[in-house]
């Protein structure tokens, strides 16, 4: 048995005989990592046999079986986890030890410990070919898009550029059109800061992004849109939000077909930020309208999840409700563990310094409305928590321009424009 020592945790190995495998504690090892599916060929003694064996040596017996062609970053990840539960120095193998060096591999590159320019010399140097390693990791930079995050300190709410590194091309996802509500005065501070670092980087814009009608902020998509040409969107059920405060508002001019965007997404819909898949989530539950965006491994998840450490969104602003933001999320946590959560407000609890990126394994271990937590338990902590929230300050400001995406009144003959609120319109809201 030819035993290659590729770390002080980890050695990997070609398939070792029954009579290897025993040696194997007397050699000092504490697990044995199997990547072989079962039957692959006659002579392998297979997952049952290794992993009788290896748990009456006492060692702890892992089996994470892959094919070169289909290893996904779920198995990297698992092969990881299990080093990391080990005590001691753990031996993997396969047939020829190529897969368990190249789950290896995949790890430390994705971790920032090793550029994947030196995986191929690194194999070489052990003794074997991992150029497939360097395919995959090619292949996967594909999905792997690059995220910026821009927090707007006035509103708590979290703007992102995600851009394709291959090609430089980007979405802006929900950004901020400055306001302030004591002087009417609106500004483009945040969304030029946006601009700035989209020509920074050389980056051309292909879509504007809205999750949902906004109720705390101006949308700037409309700002954008004229300074870069590109494409404005929202989820399709944008239409109901439209016909809901048409009523509130009492405004039968608004058009409530959804004609103020360039496109209306419907769940399950697919577009390309660069050559990076995309797809549309419906979420309802903060509002009728609100969707994901999954960009590659990245899920743009808005007002649904926070931090872990802050909950999830408020589901009492007209059109809300608490059941369905439940199935909403439990549809998010449904994506893969590792896929990155962007949120899209932070409070910033007991002050600390605003945070807006998780992954779904940490919501689901940690989001403090969710964990251990039933539905029934989730409607109703969230239905008395809602009691307690007033309104947001800019909710009857907000919604007459994010239902126009993001368009300000238009002006009157004086050349100005002016916005319109109802009164005793929201029944039931707290007081601050
Ligand atoms: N105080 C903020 C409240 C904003 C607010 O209600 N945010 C919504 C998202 S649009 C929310 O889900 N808040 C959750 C919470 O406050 O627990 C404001 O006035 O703007
Ligand atoms: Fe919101």
């Amino acid at each position: 048995m030819s035993v290659i020592k590729v770390s002080e945790k980890l050695s990997v190995s070609p398939q070792p005989s029954v009579d290897d495998i025993r040696s194997l504690q007397e050699k000092g090892y504490a697990m044995l990592i199997n990547n072989r599916p079962v039957a692959e060929d006659a002579t392998q003694p297979g997952t049952d046999v290794e992993s009788q064996e290896v748990e009456h040596c006492g060692l702890t017996y892992v089996y994470i079986p892959v094919t070169l062609g289909t290893i996904t970053e779920a198995d990297v990840r698992a092969f990881q986890k299990a080093l990391d539960a080990c005590d001691g120095p753990a031996f993997a193998h396969c047939k020829s030890g190529t897969r368990s060096i190249s789950l290896y591999l995949i790890g430390e590159v994705l971790d920032g410990r090793m550029v994947a320019e030196d995986v191929v010399e690194f194999g070489r140097a052990h003794g074997f070919d991992t150029s497939s390693v360097a395919a995959w990791l090619m292949q996967h930079a594909g999905r792997r898009p690059k995220v910026k995050g821009f927090f707007d300190k006035r509103t708590w709410s979290v703007q992102y550029v995600v851009s394709d590194p291959e090609t430089g091309k980007c979405a802006i996802i929900d950004p901020v059109l400055d306001f302030d509500e004591k002087a009417g005065a609106t500004g483009t501070i945040n969304a030029d800061t946006i601009l700035d670092y989209v020509q920074e980087n050389g980056l051309s814009v292909e879509w504007i992004l809205d999750t949902h009608p906004h109720a705390d902020h101006f949308s700037a998509a409309q700002y954008l849109k004229e300074k870069t040409g590109a494409r404005t969107a929202i989820g399709e059920r944008v239409v109901d939000v439209q016909k809901l405060w048409k009523g509130i508002y009492n405004w039968p001019e608004l058009a409530t077909d959804g004609a103020q965007w360039d496109r209306l997404f419907a769940h399950g819909e697919t577009f390309k930020i660069g050559t990076i898949d995309s797809k549309v989530m419906f979420s309802p539950g903060h509002t009728l309208a609100s969707i994901t965006y999954v960009v590659g491994d990245a899920a743009f998840v808005h007002d649904t999840l926070f931090m872990p450490d802050s909950g999830t969104a408020r589901a009492d602003f007209p059109g809300g409700d608490a059941g369905i933001l439940w199935k909403s999320i439990q549809d998010i946590l449904a994506l893969p563990d590792e896929t990155r959560i962007f949120t899209g407000h932070d409070y910033q609890p007991n002050g600390r310094a605003p945070r807006w990126e998780s992954t779904v394994a940490e919501q689901k271990k940690y989001n403090q409305h969710l964990a251990g937590v039933t539905e029934e338990q989730y409607v109703a902590l969230r239905t008395k928590r809602d009691k307690t929230l007033p309104m947001p300050k800019l909710i009857l400001h907000a919604l007459q321009v994010n239902i126009r995406g993001g368009r300000l009144p238009e002006p009157e003959a004086n050349g100005r424009r002016y916005l319109k609120f109802p009164l005793d319109a929201l029944q039931g809201a707290a007081w601050e």
